[in-house]
């Protein structure tokens, strides 16, 4: 090969790598969760899915422990391509995407098996694909377990417990109207504010799972802890729609695919971690009260009255009841 030959050849390998350079992607992902916790693990295992599939052309980063924010503001944040993903729970979505709300509906899923075949299904897709509208494009559910009450004073042994009683919601009218049909009194705010909020007596008590209870050290200043398992509601990941749109339709379907086979690993460190945060707050000593959910749950119903109005969400509400 003469020189002339060499330099071209030399130019296009030059060319082909700066072409590849400009191709790579790395994508952030808030979750307000620490390094460990199912859901941040389960992001980096899709990143880990996504970077070996497109021989590290693509990756996620995942910035945890809320360093970009509280859920609220980073959801706004993703709308407007500052941030590219987000790992949230399905409530701090409610009042943007409303379909979201069936999800959380008190005693609505009579088992994480139902939960489960609900949002793998049809349902799940359309949950899913109505965010669009709102500058978010829905990729997957993720386990979050059952939500039960904690209290730092009283314990809540029967529903007439909690009246009056000060209790922190997410930011969300379905969960604020939910604690109001328990006869407490809501108090909605960032998750990072609760454990200084137990701890002072700004509020009495909050509601959560079990790995969020003990990962949060809230099991240490409330330390009663009622298994009314009132929701199921899941955790959703998201993209912004600019992140997506930024996309090749060929890296959306990778992204897609990786996003769908992180659940099944999520899963299973849901069930893991559930059992260890169980066993590390029994061991710490914490009133941990079995009740009868039937008062709890039959007070419920100003709740669907009050968010199951309009036709379609009546036709969305019966379809989930009727899954198997
Ligand atoms: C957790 C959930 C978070 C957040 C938190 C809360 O279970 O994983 O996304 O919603 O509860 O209560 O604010």
């Amino acid at each position: 090969m003469n020189i002339a030959g060499k330099l071209i050849m030399a130019l296009g390998i030059a060319l082909a790598a700066s072409t590849a350079q400009a191709q790579e992607i790395t994508l952030r992902s808030a979750d307000i969760h620490p390094d460990g916790y199912p859901t941040v693990e389960a992001v980096k295992y899709m990143g880990q899915l996504l970077s070996e599939r497109t021989n590290g052309r693509i990756k996620i980063e995942v910035s945890n422990n809320a360093v970009l924010g509280n859920e609220k503001d980073t959801i706004e944040q993703t709308r407007f391509g500052v941030i590219d993903m987000n790992r949230v729970n399905a409530a701090p979505f409610n009042n943007l995407v409303p379909e979201t709300t069936v999800l959380g509906l008190p005693f609505l899923f009579r088992s994480t098996e139902h939960m489960h075949h609900t949002v793998d299904g049809p349902i799940g897709d359309e949950v899913l694909k109505a965010f669009e509208p709102h500058g978010l494009v829905g990729l997957a559910f993720y386990d979050s377990g059952a939500r039960s009450f904690y209290t730092t004073k009283k314990p809540i042994e029967t529903l007439d417990d909690l009246k009056g009683m000060k209790i922190r919601v997410q930011q969300s009218d379905l969960w604020i109207a939910m604690m109001q049909a328990f006869g407490a009194n809501p108090t909605p705010m960032p998750m990072g504010e609760v454990y200084s909020s137990l701890e002072t007596g700004v509020v009495d008590g909050a509601e959560n799972n079990w790995p969020s209870y003990e990962s949060a050290r809230h099991f240490e200043v409330a330390k009663n802890y009622t298994l009314t398992e009132h929701s199921l509601n899941p955790e959703i990941l998201v993209i912004s729609k600019i992140s997506w749109d930024k996309l090749t339709p060929e890296d959306q379907t990778l992204l897609r695919q990786a996003a769908k086979d992180s659940v099944g690993k999520m899963r299973e460190l849901w069930t893991a971690r559930e059992k260890a945060s169980e066993e590390k707050v029994r061991a710490a000593g914490n009133n941990i009260i079995k009740v009868d959910k039937k008062p709890f749950a039959d007070a419920m119903k100003p709740v669907y009255d009050r968010f199951v109005t309009d036709p379609a969400m009546k036709d969305l509400l019966e379809r989930v009841q009727a899954v198997q």
